[in-house]
C-alpha cells in the first residue's frame, strides 16, 4: 500500500449531520417499505399501461427468487439483465438479489460482442432479456460457456425459460433467512471503465447502495417526500417519476429506481427515450420529479409545444452525469413558467453507488454540482504533488464515504489504483470548490468519454480499431459537441502500403459497437500518435491537436 505521502490538510466535510444507516439488504428494505403502502402503484409501463402495486411487486420478487432456486441457482452466481426500462426490471433485480445473486446490468442496445464481453467478464450464469433480443442472446450464449439459462420476459421461446411462468412459482423456495452480509456480498455489478482501460465490474454491496439512498433521503438534501402510510391521502401525495433514464446505468438504477421505490413513488417506465411517448407520459402522469441528463434538458427547453399543465405537480428536476450548461438550465426553468421549480445538479459515479454531491435545495446556484452528501468527505488534490488544496484551486477530486464501492470485480490492480490505502476514491475529475464548499467541474483528467451521459471507453474503441488491417496505431478521444456533450474521435496512423479510408474505418466500427460509441466525432489521420519516451499515450496533446484543427 502507498506510503504516507497522504495529505489531509484540506478535507471538505458534509454540511449535513450523519444520516442513519440501516443494516438491511436491499430486498429486506424493500419488503419493509412496501408494507407501508401495499396498494399504491409501484410501477407502470408508460407504453402499455401494465402495472403492479407495491404488494404485487413484493409477491413477485419472492416468486422469482424461488423459481431461480428451483432452477438450481445459488447465492454468489451472477445474473445478467439485458433489459430496457420495464415494470419487471426491479422484480428481476430484487428477485435475484433476494437469493443472493449479484446482478450485472447490461445496456440492451449493446452488440453481441459487447454483451458477451460483460457477461463473460462477470461470470454470468443466467440472463434475462426481452423477446426482441432473443436472437442476440442466442449468439451471446455461444460466446459465454458459463451461461446456463436464458430467460425471456413474456412467453416461452425455444431455448428460453419464460419469466411469465417463473412469476407463477409458488414462492416456497424463497428463503427469508438466507445469510447475506450486507457490507460484504455484492448486490449489483454495473460496468464502468473508471479512470483508465476497459469497462470493469463495479462491486456494490447492499450497504453501499442503501447508504447512498439514505444519504440522499437525509432531511434537507432533496425535496422528495415519502408516501404517507394512510392510503386515503396517498394518491394525492405520492411522488411520480417518469423513468426515461436507463435502469442499467447507476443514475437510473439507484437514484431513480431504488430511491423511488424507497419513497413509495409511482415509477412510470419508458423502455427508450422517444419524444412523443415521453411527452405523452409526462402529460398523463404529471411527474413530481424529473431525473435528467443535460441533453434531455436541452431537448425539453427547445420544445415549442410543452403543455405547461403537464408540469403542474413538478417540484424538482435533478440533472447530472455530464457538465450542465447554465444557459440551458435557466432556459428550461423559464419555459416551464415555474420560478419556484427546484433545479438540483447532482454529481455521481458508478463507483460511488451513484451520488456524492447535490446542489442545495435553497439558494440554488446553477453552475455548481453542489456539496458533499451526508457522511461524504471530499478533497481536491494537486495532480503532481498529491497535496490537498484549498478553495479556488484546481485539482483532482477524491471522495470517501459509505457509498464508495468495494472494488472492481477480479481486478485488484485497478481497485488499488482507484481507492488508496486511506479509502479515498480518485475520481479522475478536475474540480475546484468555493468558500461555501460548492463544487465546480473544470475538466476530466481520466480517459473516459461521455456521450449523452453514457460512458464510452477509449481503450475499448482503440481495441476495435486495431483490428483493421490498414491501421498501424490509434488513439481515441472525445471532442466537444453541443448536443451530446462529447463525441468519440479516432486519430489513426495508417500502415504503409495498405490503403484504408476514413469511411471504411467508420463503417468497421459502426457494426461492432452500440450507437453512442460510433465515431461520430470523425476520423483524423496522423503521421504519429503523440507519446512519451516510455510509450504512454499523450491524450492532452491530442486534445491540443483537436483544438488547433477546429480553429484552422
Ligand atoms: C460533470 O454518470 C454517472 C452518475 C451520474 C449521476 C448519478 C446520480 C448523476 C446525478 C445523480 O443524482 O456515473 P458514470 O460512472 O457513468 O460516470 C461518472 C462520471 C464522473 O466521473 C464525471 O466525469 O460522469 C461525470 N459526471 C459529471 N460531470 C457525473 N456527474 C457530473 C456532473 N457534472 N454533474
Amino acid at each position: 500500500s502507498s506510503s504516507s505521502t497522504l495529505d489531509n490538510k484540506h478535507i471538505v466535510y458534509s454540511r449535513h449531520a450523519d444520516c442513519h444507516l440501516h443494516n438491511q439488504t436491499a430486498v429486506q428494505r424493500f419488503f419493509e417499505r412496501a408494507s407501508l403502502w401495499p396498494n399504491l402503484t409501484a410501477l407502470e409501463c408508460g407504453l402499455t399501461g401494465r402495472k403492479y402495486s407495491y404488494d404485487k411487486v413484493r409477491e413477485l420478487i419472492r416468486r422469482l427468487g424461488s423459481a431461480l432456486v428451483r432452477m438450481g441457482f445459488k447465492k454468489g452466481q451472477v445474473l445478467g439483465m439485458v433489459l430496457p426500462n420495464l415494470p419487471e426490471f426491479p422484480i428481476v433485480l430484487l428477485g435475484a438479489a433476494g437469493i443472493g445473486m449479484p446482478v450485472t446490468t447490461v445496456n440492451p442496445v449493446y452488440t453481441v460482442e459487447e454483451i458477451a464481453r460483460q457477461l463473460r467478464n462477470s461470470n454470468t450464469t443466467a440472463v434475462v432479456t426481452i423477446p426482441q433480443l432473443t436472437g442476440t442472446l442466442r449468439q451471446v450464449a455461444q460466446l459465454c460457456p458459463e451461461i446456463r439459462r436464458l430467460i425471456v420476459v413474456g412467453n416461452p421461446e425455444k431455448g428460453f425459460a419464460s419469466l411469465g411462468e417463473m412469476l407463477q412459482d409458488p414462492g416456497d423456495l424463497f428463503d427469508d433467512n438466507i445469510e447475506i452480509n450486507p457490507s460484504e456480498d455484492t448486490f449489483v455489478l454495473p460496468y464502468s471503465s473508471g479512470t483508465t482501460g476497459l469497462p470493469k465490474g463495479v462491486m456494490l454491496t447492499n450497504s453501499n447502495v442503501s447508504a447512498n439512498i439514505q444519504q440522499t433521503e437525509h432531511p434537507g438534501t432533496m425535496k422528495v417526500s415519502s408516501c404517507p402510510a394512510t392510503p386515503r391521502d396517498a394518491s394525492d401525495s405520492q411522488e411520480v417519476f417518469v423513468c426515461v433514464l436507463p435502469f442499467f446505468h447507476i443514475y437510473g438504477l439507484v437514484s431513480l429506481m431504488l430511491t423511488g421505490l424507497d419513497h413509495g413513488a409511482k415509477l412510470v417506465t419508458l423502455p427508450r427515450f422517444e419524444s412523443e411517448s415521453f411527452l405523452k407520459s409526462v402529460h398523463q402522469h404529471r411527474p413530481t420529479m424529473l431525473q435528467l441528463v443535460p441533453p434531455l434538458v436541452s431537448y425539453l427547453s427547445a420544445r415549442p409545444d410543452l403543455k405547461l399543465d403537464s408540469f403542474h405537480r413538478l417540484h424538482t428536476i435533478i440533472i447530472g452525469a455530464a457538465p450542465l450548461g447554465p444557459l440551458v438550465a435557466n432556459k428550461l426553468i423559464g419555459r416551464l413558467g415555474k420560478p419556484d421549480l427546484l433545479m438540483q445538479e447532482g454529481y455521481g459515479m458508478t463507483e460511488t453507488s451513484s451520488v456524492t454531491h447535490l446542489s442545495p435545495i435553497v439558494n440554488n446556484q446553477i453552475g455548481s454540482f453542489g456539496e458533499p452528501l451526508s457522511r461524504t468527505q471530499v478533497k481536491v488534490v494537486d495532480v503532481d504533488t498529491g497535496e490537498s488544496l484549498g478553495p479556488g484551486q484546481h485539482g483532482e477530486m477524491c471522495v470517501r464515504g459509505p457509498q464508495v464501492m468495494k472494488g472492481y470485480y477480479k481486478n485488484e490492480k485497478a481497485t488499488k489504483e482507484t481507492i488508496d490505502s486511506d479509502g479515498w476514491l480518485h475520481t479522475g475529475d478536475m474540480v475546484y470548490y468555493n468558500e461555501q464548499n460548492q463544487f465546480f467541474i473544470v475538466d476530466r483528467l481520466k480517459e473516459l468519454i461521455k456521450v449523452k451521459g453514457f460512458q464510452v471507453s477509449p481503450s475499448e474503441l482503440e481495441d476495435v480499431l486495431r483490428r483493421i488491417p490498414g491501421v498501424s496505431d490509434v488513439a481515441v478521444i472525445g471532442v466537444p459537441d453541443e448536443i451530446a456533450g462529447e463525441l468519440p474521435r479516432a486519430y489513426v496512423v495508417k500502415k504503409k502500403g495498405i490503403t484504408v479510408t476514413k469511411e471504411e474505418i467508420v463503417e468497421f466500427v459502426d457494426v461492432k459497437v452500440a450507437p453512442h460509441k460510433k465515431l461520430m466525432g470523425g476520423v483524423v489521420f496522423l503521421d504519429a500518435i503523440p507519446k512519451t519516451n516510455t510509450g504512454k499515450l499523450l491524450r492532452r496533446e491530442l486534445k491540443n491537436i483537436t483544438n488547433s484543427l477546429s480553429q484552422g
